[in-house]
């Protein structure tokens, strides 16, 4: 079975993990694990140039995550971080000093620098940097162009854009959001590989990962939503009982417009898209029309917890294909 799964950084990386336990892809030895079962797309619209390096938070955090070098506490940057290169900047006066940039986390950018600079596109890049990391997934970006989330904020009365990442890390999203833009998104291009591995799919499966954020960004590159409309489609809730289960989801889906609902999440998604929807117990009786919603626990505590939802996505799936 092929699967095609649009995933943003901490909730999706999760449930990658649950999913290639459900489809049983790991092998007993690293390394030799099959990555024909699973295409993600992964969200480069959190992507920030930070001292002259591309960071791609939700890419990396993938990444670590299924390779095993993910801060599991913190859910991104890696394992054991120190963060000298980040005090030693500061020193200089650089700026901004908000970004928590580890040293371990900076060779992973030096090498994505270094491969930029001699030409080669985010999609070959990220196949390198997964060779030391085997995801055990393949691990496409959902664009080769250079899309970027700003964040549309007001200020002593006067509207400034500032990066997704800005609004996040260093306002932690208490500053309203009148409106989240794609710069970049309208001219932008499926990576390579993209549009095959949805076509080739039996299934797409949108983790619990960011609707606006994270799946709408992959799903505003022109030709990706076109792609799946035509497939299977189901997903998984990030929003339990009107509230996300970590990050900013909410402020996101008010500056859109959208209630932070399960129900509300799917339907913005749209009928046409989205086959079936999972939404935790705390949703039960939530209807959504055209749209088959099942209800079951949707926290992912642990992994066997997280590798029952994956396979009540797969099941949905197989049931609705
Ligand atoms: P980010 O890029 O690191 O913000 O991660 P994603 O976009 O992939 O996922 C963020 C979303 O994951 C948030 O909206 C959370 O509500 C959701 N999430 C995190 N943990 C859980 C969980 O255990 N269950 C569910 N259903 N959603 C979760
Ligand atoms: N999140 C934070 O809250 N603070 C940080 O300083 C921070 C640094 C960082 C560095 C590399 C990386 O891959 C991710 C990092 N994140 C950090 C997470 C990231 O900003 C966000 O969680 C996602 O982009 C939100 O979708
Ligand atoms: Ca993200």
């Amino acid at each position: 079975m092929r699967i095609v799964v649009p995933a943003g950084g901490i909730g999706g990386a999760r449930f990658l993990r649950g999913l290639k336990a459900a489809l049983g892809v790991d092998a007993p030895t690293p390394g030799e694990q099959s990555t024909d079962a699973i295409t993600v797309i992964g969200n480069t619209g959190d992507d920030i140039t930070l001292f002259g390096l591309r960071i791609c938070p939700d890419l990396d955090t993938v990444m670590y995550t299924l390779g095993g070098g993910i801060d599991e506490e913190r859910g991104w940057g890696r394992a054991e971080e120190t963060f000298t290169v980040k005090e030693e900047l500061a020193a200089y006066g650089m700026r901004p000093t908000w970004f928590g940039l580890g040293d371990r986390d900076t060779a992973t950018h030096i090498v994505r620098a270094q491969m930029i600079a001699a030409g080669y596109p985010l999609s070959a890049i990220t196949e390198a940097l997964c060779d030391r990391w085997r995801p055990g997934v393949r691990l496409l970006p959902m664009t080769d162009d250079q899309v970027e989330t700003h964040v549309v904020i007001e200020e002593d009365g006067k509207r400034r854009a500032i990066h997704f990442q800005e609004w996040w890390i260093r306002y932690r999203a208490s500053v309203p959001a009148l409106s989240i833009v794609g710069v970049g998104a309208e001219d932008a291009a499926p990576a390579p590989g993209v549009l095959k591995a949805i076509a080739e799919a039996d299934l797409v499966v949108l983790p619990p990962s960011n609707p606006v954020v994270s799946v709408g960004s992959i799903l505003n590159v022109p030709g990706i939503r076109e792609a799946m409309v035509d497939k299977t489609v189901v997903g998984v809730s990030p929003i339990i009982g009107g509230a996300p289960v970590r990050g900013m989801a909410d402020a996101c889906l008010t500056a859109i417009g959208v209630e932070t609902s399960a129900g509300a999440v799917a339907a913005h998604l749209g009928a046409d898209l989205l086959d079936g929807w999972l939404v935790d117990e705390a949703d039960a009786g939530t209807e959504v029309e055209g749209i088959e919603v099942r209800s079951r626990p949707l926290y992912m505590s642990d992994p066997a917890a997280t590798e029952a939802i994956a396979g009540a996505a797969l099941d949905l799936g197989r049931e609705l294909a």
